[in-house]
């Protein structure tokens, strides 16, 4: 492949609401845009870090140090001898972990190659979906009755399953009101890593529920535990911290960690790695689905891409670009059907338009790397 010169985009981009988990409330999304510019045509992609490394190890500054130090330096000295986005892995093997830095660089390739080819990116991965299908995450809210208030909304706009975060002393309380409202609304629940072994009665309260799934109750580095637990719970469990590769997810699998696996392409460290764990999870029985980092409409397209394979069974997390941004960085925004679907793009790569004018208008820092 030819790069002429790679440019990295600080983002800080407000949100519309407040975003509140069990690790932290956000109302300022802070992230990367890579920007790998070819002969004719521009590949993009996020790193969907944050200013605090509060979801995992790595944040905006050091994903920006990684990838100015090691990983830019890497990608051109073996550029000329890469001639397709998956050996961008092997090429970044060097550099341990740092996984989002490392999936921003080689996801702006593979839409940058499927741009080339003149192909959608959904293509090239393999994705065989027309549309995929979508819930919503919801954050930690002030109270209950908002909580069912913005659910009525989302349900309305057509969202296939509510996502609840949760944390201790909002937990079974809130999932049982919500429950009584809603009956038979596809639920699950995410606690970001908020409980322990020690919590074991009230996790067990959760099975009375009719959950789809319990997201990463334990610690984001711990999958011993999750097994002891998943032997306790009827309810599946669901994995999305803990796994970084397909030799993660083995393991886990192994151990019946989890029964569901939740594949984010920046924390498995780009599309490559998210295929391996797809194929192996579709050859195996396992389910998967596409989590979300609070992306922008980039990291938005990048996803759709990913979730259009054919073994993403349950919805995502990829809602539409109106529920995050006042005003997004593609055209057009990324927008559900009132089926709750996100129809796959067809165009070349990432299939929508970014918007140089709103990518500025959002840019706090910008340095080019020159090939
Ligand atoms: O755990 O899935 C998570 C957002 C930021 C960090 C971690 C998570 C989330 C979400 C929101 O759940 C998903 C989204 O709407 O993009
Ligand atoms: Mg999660």
């Amino acid at each position: 492949m030819k790069i002429d010169r790679i440019v990295l985009r600080k983002m800080v981009m407000p949100l519309k609401t407040p975003f509140q988990t069990s690790f932290g409330s956000i109302n300022v999304r802070t992230f990367i845009m890579v920007e790998a510019h070819g002969k004719n045509d521009i590949g993009y992609a996020e790193v969907s870090t944050e200013a605090i490394p509060q979801y995992n190890e790595e944040c905006v500054g050091t994903a920006w140090y990684v990838m100015d130090k090691f990983l830019i330096p890497l990608l051109y000295k073996n550029i000329e001898t890469i001639e397709h986005p998956s050996e961008v892995a092997q090429v970044f093997q060097p550099v341990k972990g740092n996984l989002l830095a490392k999936s921003g660089l080689e996801n702006a390739l593979w839409d940058l190659y499927a741009k080339e080819k003149g192909t959608s990116l959904a293509n090239i991965i393999g994705g065989e979906k027309k549309e995929v299908d979508v819930g919503v995450s919801i954050g930690i809210q002030k109270d209950i009755p908002a909580l069912i208030s913005a659910m009525e909304g989302y349900i309305a706009e057509g969202y296939q399953r509510m996502k609840l975060k949760i944390q201790p002393g909002w937990d079974i309380n809130v999932v049982e009101q919500v429950r009584r409202h809603f009956p038979n609304t596809p639920l699950m629940v995410d606690a970001n890593s908020a409980y322990t072994l020690d919590d074991m009665d009230l996790l067990k309260q959760l099975d009375d529920y009719n959950l789809q799934m319990i997201e990463q109750p334990l610690a984001y580095n711990d999958i011993i535990d999750h097994s002891i637990l998943q032997k306790q719970l009827k309810t599946p469990i669901c994995l999305d911290e803990c796994l970084h590769s397909l030799e993660d997810v083995r393991k886990a699998v192994y151990l019946g960690s989890c029964q569901i696996v939740n594949i984010k392409i920046g924390r498995v460290g780009g599309h490559q790695e998210a295929i391996k764990i797809h194929d192996y999870c579709k050859e195996n029985g396992i389910p998967v689905w596409c989590g979300g980092m609070l992306e922008a409409g980039v990291g938005r397209a990048h996803n759709i891409a990913i979730a259009s394979l054919s073994n993403f069974t349950y919805p995502g997390d990829t809602s539409s670009s109106s529920r995050y941004w006042y005003e997004d960085v593609i055209n057009p925004d990324v927008k559900i059907t009132p089926q709750g679907t996100i129809m796959t793009p067809s165009g070349p790569g990432i299939g929508y338009e970014v918007s140089h004018t709103t990518l500025d208008r959002y840019s706090d820092f910008i340095q080019t790397f020159r090939n």
